[in-house]
């Protein structure tokens, strides 16, 4: 699979002497918050990494629309169901962005969209279940775009230029889909017990799917120590989940729900919560393409590419013909 053919889960991480004099120079700007820029020389491994990270994240957020696109048509409310479609539509903006982001650094997108159609590029794990009721709408902005914020924030400091660029905009837009996420939540909370009970069967559904997105644990992490040394990644999983569940615990207390976890407490001496352990079986199978909706999101996304293709066609003959034009003219 192209993203795993990305060797970058070393070992052994280089000390500054075992360096060549360019990736040293290139380990210090990185250490001192010198911005990498697109033209600028960087390690193979570094462009690869960044395209797989970048591009992952890219595809993570045109699927997220489908889960979300679900529900657009059956918006309790007018004004619900305006608010769903600005978010889907941001989060198409957010793949624009990342694609853009990841072109910079010498791959097409269509090579990267063709990487998504074949199966071969991954996508976050969380979209590949599925939104069975409204409240799922709102445990999604809740907590999945609350996950996403957490890991993304610091992102916003990578030492990737484009990228780091990128992720200021998104996060902006990001905070508005948690805070509609757990207004929607709210409202069904302090409901009627039939709706109370449909926002705690979406915090019962949603809740461990969105610890899982922020990766195995450190210890199997296969890139972290690497892509921490280039600051293409700013935090470990484990630190980032551990600052979400101590950040969302609360909030769900606040709802008067029950996160779904007998072993969560909150821990005086470590300043956090302790927490269950994550069925990462559940995990791997899903981020192998077996999860409850993988098959699902990937025929959906290429029946619409393939029904798309006709504008794609279209826009490259205007662009035949406004170059033909030009050159006419110049003659
Ligand atoms: N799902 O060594 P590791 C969003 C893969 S939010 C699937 O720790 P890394 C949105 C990983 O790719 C979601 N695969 O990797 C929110 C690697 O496989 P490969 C997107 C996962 O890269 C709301 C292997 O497991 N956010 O879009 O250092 C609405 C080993 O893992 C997952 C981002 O992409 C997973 N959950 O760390 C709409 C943020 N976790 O490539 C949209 C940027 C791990 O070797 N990305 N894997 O085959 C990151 O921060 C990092 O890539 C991760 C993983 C923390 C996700």
């Amino acid at each position: 699979m192209y993203a795993q053919m990305v060797k970058t889960g070393v070992d052994h991480i280089q000390s500054k002497e075992e360096m060549s004099p360019e990736e040293r120079a290139f380990q210090e700007r990185v250490d001192a918050d010198i911005k990498i820029e697109p033209k600028e020389w960087m390690p193979e491994a570094y462009r690869k990494t960044l395209i797989r990270q970048i591009s992952q994240h890219a595809h993570s957020e045109i699927i997220g629309m489908q889960p979300e696109g679900n529900w657009i048509t059956r918006a309790p409310t007018l004004e619900r169901k305006a608010i769903l479609l600005a978010k889907v539509q941001d989060e198409a903006g957010h793949g624009l962005y990342l694609y853009c982001a990841a072109e910079t650094l010498g791959v097409s997108r269509d090579e990267l969209l063709e990487q998504l159609n074949n199966g071969k590029a991954k996508y976050s794990s969380i979209f590949n279940y599925p939104t069975l009721t409204w409240a799922d709408i709102g445990a999604i902005g809740w907590l999945v775009d609350g996950a996403a914020i957490m890991n993304q924030v610091p992102l916003q400091r990578c030492s990737y230029g484009p990228y780091s660029r990128a992720m200021i905009r998104i996060c902006k837009e990001e905070s508005f889909h948690q805070r509609q996420g757990y207004d929607a939540l709210t409202k069904l909370a302090q409901g009627t017990p039939e709706q109370k009970q449909m926002a705690q069967d979406a915090l019962n559904r949603w809740w461990w799917p969105s610890l899982m997105m922020f990766g195995p644990s450190d210890a199997e992490s296969v890139h972290s120590a690497q892509s921490m040394r280039w600051k293409i990644k700013i935090n470990s999983n484990d630190e980032l989940r551990q600052k979400f569940v101590d950040q969302t615990v609360p909030q769900a207390e606040y709802l008067g729900l029950t996160v779904p976890d007998p072993d969560l407490k909150w821990n005086a001496e470590r300043g956090h919560y302790d927490f269950g352990e994550i069925n990462w079986d559940e995990f791997y199978q899903v981020i192998a393409g077996n999860g409850p909706c993988n098959r699902q999101r990937l025929r959906t996304r290429v029946k619409a590419y393939e029904e798309g293709q006709w504008v794609r066609d279209a826009a490259d003959a205007y662009a035949a013909k406004k170059a033909a034009r030009a050159k006419a003219k110049a003659a």
